[in-house]
């Protein structure tokens, strides 16, 4: 059995390349982080890449997300002098805070022009963001028409142009995708459970196994309420068998269909049915003096 997961996506200088180009083309980036793991999502170089461009932190996928932590998220982010919002890109919630964000981060750029006697321009950003965090559905959001094309996997964007957002934005049509980092195990654990690598890189039957561990650990009552358990069983095993009882994976003898439910629960996980849940959670800050 596959024990690490390795996903080092073969592109990393080529996209590197091409956002340092585009870059160059906008005011403000806005960086999408899934919020539920608002640091597992993160890209190890972003403040290598976008330098000295203001950037906006736009934390993804709230509804997913435990609120009580994306505050404290937002709070810890704002702490560290970024401009932060909460958002939901899907159903558009935050899409105007954000929208306003970006356009007070650039008021200096614009203000600049103005003084030098050009006439005001719309403000332009793109967005960045890792694989499935959402950045084609922001676009769609902001567009109010899907015409760009999203997916539920990783890796569905290819090819570029402005979208012109009301009259002061204009977004670039082509979103950055970032690596994920990936060296550290237990943040490559969290990409894979909310999605954000591709089926292919990791043993399904070793990540569904963690993540038992860690919803028997931390979220249990999602599990009983959920999967109609009256305990939870000791054994990881059992506790999914459990699972795919009360979902009816069987298979000819009565045998249960452990690869049925683990992808069952797999995807209600992600999806969040099971209910919201925030895996990477900001350090208390601590009030010594
Ligand atoms: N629940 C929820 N799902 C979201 C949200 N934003 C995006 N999604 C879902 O996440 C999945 C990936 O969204 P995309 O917009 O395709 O992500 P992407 O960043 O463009 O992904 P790539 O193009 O693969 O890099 C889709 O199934 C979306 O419906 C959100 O705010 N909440
Ligand atoms: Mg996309």
């Amino acid at each position: 059995m596959q024990q690490h997961i390795h996903w080092f996506p073969g592109h990393m200088a080529k996209a590197r390349r091409v956002i340092g180009e585009h870059l160059k083309l906008v005011d403000v980036v806005i960086e999408l982080l899934d919020a539920r793991i608002p640091v597992s999502s993160s890209n190890p170089m972003i403040e290598e890449i976008t330098r000295n461009k203001p950037r906006i932190i736009a934390l993804n996928k709230a509804d997913l997300a435990e609120a009580e932590w994306t505050k404290r998220w937002t709070t810890y982010f704002a702490t560290q002098g970024f401009s932060v919002v909460a958002l939901e890109a899907v159903s558009g919630k935050g899409t105007k805070n954000l929208v306003s964000l970006v356009e007070q981060a650039a008021a200096p750029v614009i203000e600049r022009l103005v003084a030098k006697g050009i006439r005001p321009r719309p403000v332009r950003a793109m967005i960045l963001g890792i694989p499935n965090v959402g950045k084609s559905s922001l676009i769609n959001r902001l567009l109010g028409t899907a015409t760009v094309r999203t997916g539920d996997r990783p890796g569905v964007t290819r090819g570029q142009q402005w979208i012109k957002i009301g009259r002061n934005l204009e977004l670039l049509d082509t979103p950055g995708v970032l690596w994920p980092k990936m060296e550290d195990q237990t943040v490559a654990f969290k990409l894979a459970i909310t999605g954000a690598v591709p089926e292919e890189v990791y043993d399904r039957e070793h990540v569904v196994d963690g993540l038992l561990t860690l919803m028997r650990e931390h979220y249990g009552s999602m599990l009983t309420e959920r999967y109609g358990l009256s305990v939870i069983a000791a054994d990881n095993t059992e506790l999914l068998s459990a699972v795919g009882r009360s979902r009816g994976c069987l298979r000819s003898g009565g045998l249960i269909d452990l690869e049925k439910a683990r992808m069952i629960l797999l995807n209600e996980f992600r999806s969040g049915k099971l209910g919201r849940v925030t895996l990477d959670q900001p350090e208390e800050s601590t009030d010594s003096e």
